[in-house]
């Protein structure tokens, strides 16, 4: 089951997608509906809380449809993100290594503590829809996309869902100075998920996933990079083990995973560039790049 949040003339509508059909819920909320699913909600069920709607799905992802746009699945109260999780993030910062500690860099030791790394990126308003414009901050020369598998949390910590999100950091502001990186990491247009949340039940093996990035300039591929799930160093439980202690995270939050690909020194979004990711079983998340704040249609409420 897959669930999407589309504005029909300015108006928020609720879908669930069962075996390609669309159903319009007017019940409920994404939560719930994402809490029920192991329910399976049967195509009953689902005339019961809302309606079978002939949709184009295709034409709305690619924006052909002017009536509707995607919005993101949902408002997370909290999105945080982990950081080293995969080798590629922490190779990266290997030769021009920003800060030492104990005679380490300090990205290589994060990849080898027991302790991940969990920061706080942002309540949800910075972070923008499908197809809306991510952001360079006007004082960055060198920001980055990060593909990263997105898990949506229960109250009590449970996988409610999985997406698609992109971790977009300012590297150049993170490489100055360690201090730096909620700059870095927090600024309007910094992070996009969606287009769907797609349940558990989906998902047969989290860790056997592939995602894929693609930059685009003028229509041109300018970056092309894959890593799989089953790379990662440390698995969703385990950060979601130290996320958790002494910490409620409010139910609808987002844990972005850490990003396996990492663009080389010579790629910096432009303003025009476009963000393609991938990830097998779940969809696509486009975004263009725009270089300061634009306001995104989903801010304006
Ligand atoms: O401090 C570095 C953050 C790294 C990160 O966001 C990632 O590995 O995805
Ligand atoms: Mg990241």
């Amino acid at each position: 089951m897959r669930v999407l949040r589309l504005v029909n003339r300015g108006v928020y509508e609720l879908y669930v997608i069962i075996d390609d059909e669309a159903y319009r819920v007017t019940r409920g909320d994404p939560i719930e509906i994402l809490k029920n699913f192991n329910k399976k909600y049967s195509k009953d069920e689902l005339g019961r809380i809302g309606e079978r709607i002939d949709l184009d799905l295709g034409g709305v992802l690619k924006s052909r449809d002017p009536n509707y746009k995607v919005a993101k699945p949902l408002d997370p109260p909290e999105v945080w993100g982990a950081g080293i999780t995969y080798h590629a993030a922490r190779a990266s910062y290997a030769g021009g290594e920003v800060a030492v500690l104990r005679g380490k860099g300090i990205y290589e030791l994060v990849y080898e503590s027991d302790r991940p790394e969990l920061f706080l990126k942002d309540t949800g308003r910075r972070c923008v829809a499908h197809q809306e414009p991510i952001a360079v901050r006007s004082d960055s020369v060198w920001t980055l996309p990060e593909p990263e598998l997105g898990v949506i949390l229960g109250s009590e910590g449970e996988i409610l869902g999985y997406t698609i999100a992109n971790d977009v950091t300012a590297r150049d502001i993170e490489a100055e100075n360690p201090l730096y990186l909620p700059q870095s990491k927090t600024y309007y247009g910094c992070c996009s998920f969606g287009p769907y949340i797609v349940s558990p039940d989906e998902i047969k093996d989290p860790y056997s996933l592939k995602i894929r990035m693609k930059i685009l300039r003028e229509g041109e591929v300018i970056f092309e990079g894959e890593a799989s799930t089953s790379m990662m160093r440390k698995k969703i439980d385990y950060i979601l083990r130290y996320l958790l202690r002494d910490n409620e995270i409010p139910r609808g939050s987002l844990l972005m995973t850490g990003t396996g690909i990492v663009p080389g020194r010579d790629i910096a979004l432009k303003e025009g560039d476009e963000v393609e990711i991938t990830i097998d079983g779940i969809g696509t998340l486009i975004n263009p790049v725009v270089k300061g704040f634009k306001r995104p249609v989903s801010m304006l409420s």
